[in-house]
């Protein structure tokens, strides 16, 4: 299969080129590098020394005589570029990681909110309308993110994998309907995926475009097995308080002996799912795509779910540090629960990483081995969601 991976730099697109490469697939990789940019802005770096993409690029075919190509392109400023790029490579499938992910980052100030809008609306838009313009029968899957749901909106009842069926009253008695689980966003850039879901909607019906729409979790891990082939290929870990997402945090956290960053009580409760599991579940859906005419197709791309202050214990626990309970940046609720359906995954022959054996892995050869990579004036989050919102000092000890 001929697959465009747009956002295949990033910490989930780099991973799932390799695993697709490794399976044949000839991969072009379409990126803007706009994520390496933002980590100058924040003066930050990946834990794990990650290379210039074409050094990745060449080390992958030295080693496995695959060739993966690259392709510099902005998607929400290029059009033209994107359609003529179709029009050439003429892919099967499209998996679309490239838009500005950090929810902490998209509330920074009013040039971030307006550059996530303005970036992850008009790639998404762009991609569609090119896949349409194309003529080309191009099955496309799209990174969404289990946030578009919101966190505690439908107390304990489980969540639909995409669609909610309703009952609507009428004169003439209940009519039953499904329709779009209700969006809840909690920031800016979740705003955008719920904006997403739509503009998938809408190029679905009116174009029978072939769409899949993955609602993933938080994406914990570093590693797969193509990217721990060489120190080269190695993939990204973020840990500064606006990229790093918290699981990581909390393991490199532990491994330069910060107290555990825990917002407010600790009490959301998030969906989880290793990397390698993200990569698996790509190709699980590229294989399973809908037909045309068909919905949009909708997974919750999730393995588990933890109470942040359980997890934080956990780490705790096996590691002797600290946790520290800091006012909460973010506008969210002390407490949720969370109850996810991820059936369709499982059926399709997923058989998910736990957390509990991925944990000792992941801080003994990540956090561990690249601890004095580490600038310990990156890990308070400074992004609130109002002002006035500020957390507490650097908690760094000694
Ligand atoms: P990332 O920031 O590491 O990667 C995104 C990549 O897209 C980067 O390489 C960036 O340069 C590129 N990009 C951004 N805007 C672009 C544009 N206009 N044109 C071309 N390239 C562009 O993020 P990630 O963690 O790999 O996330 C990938 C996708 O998965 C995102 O859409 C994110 O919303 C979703 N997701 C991530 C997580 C997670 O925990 N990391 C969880 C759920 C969903
Ligand atoms: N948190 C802490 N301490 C920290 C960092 C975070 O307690 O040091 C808390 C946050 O307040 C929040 C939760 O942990 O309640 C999750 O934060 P996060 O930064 O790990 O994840 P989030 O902002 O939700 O975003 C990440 C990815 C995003 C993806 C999303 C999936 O960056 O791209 O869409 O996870 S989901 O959470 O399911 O919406």
């Amino acid at each position: 299969m001929k697959v465009l991976v747009l956002g295949g730099d990033g910490f989930c697109g780099w991973p799932t080129s390799l695993h697709l490469s490794d399976l044949g697939h000839d991969v072009t990789i379409v990126d803007n590098l706009s994520r390496r940019e933002i980590d100058l802005e924040l003066e930050v770096e990946s834990l794990t020394p990650i290379r210039p993409i074409g050094e990745r690029l060449r080390v992958w075919k030295q080693l496995t005589g695959k060739e993966i190509t690259f392709v510099h392109l902005d998607l929400a400023e290029e059009y033209d570029r994107l359609e003529a790029l179709l029009l050439e490579v003429r892919p099967d499938a499209i998996v679309h990681f490239g838009e500005q992910r950090a929810a902490p980052y998209s509330m920074r100030n009013s040039v971030a909110k307006r550059y996530t809008v303005d970036n992850n609306v008009r790639a998404t838009h762009n991609v569609l309308v090119a896949i349409a313009t194309s003529g080309l029968d191009i099955a496309l899957v799209h990174l969404g993110t289990m946030g578009v749901y919101g966190y505690g909106w439908s107390g304990s009842a489980p969540i639909p994998e995409g669609y909610l069926t309703v009952k609507v009253p009428t004169p003439d008695g209940d009519i039953e309907r499904e329709i779009l689980h209700p969006a809840n966003p909690g920031s800016v850039y979740h705003m955008t995926k719920t904006l997403d879901q739509l503009l998938f909607a809408f190029y679905c019906a009116n174009d029978q475009l072939r769409i899949t729409d993955l609602h993933q979790g938080i994406v914990w891990g570093t590693q797969t097995p193509q990217t721990v082939l060489d120190e080269r290929l190695i993939n990204r870990f973020d840990y500064d308080g606006d990229y790093g997402t918290v699981l990581n945090r909390f393991l490199m956290q532990a491994a330069i002996g910060h107290p555990l960053t825990v917002h407010g009580t600790g009490g959301q409760t998030r969906a989880f799912i290793h990397i390698r599991d993200t990569v698996r579940c790509i190709q699980i859906a590229l294989e399973n795509p809908p037909e045309r005419g068909e919905k949009v197709k909708v997974f919750n791309q999730v393995t588990e779910t933890h109470r942040l202050r359980e997890l934080a214990e956990m780490i705790s626990k096996f590691t002797g540090v600290d946790i520290a309970y800091l006012p909460n940046p973010r506008r969210e609720a002390a407490e949720n629960e969370l109850n996810v359906s991820r059936e369709q995954f499982l059926a399709l022959g997923l058989n998910p990483t736990k957390l509990s054996e991925g944990l000792l892995e992941e801080a003994r050869d990540i956090a561990m081995r690249y601890k004095d990579r580490a600038d310990t004036t990156k890990i308070i989050a400074r992004s609130t969601w109002r002002a006035g919102m500020e957390t507490s000092p650097d908690l760094v000890k000694g």
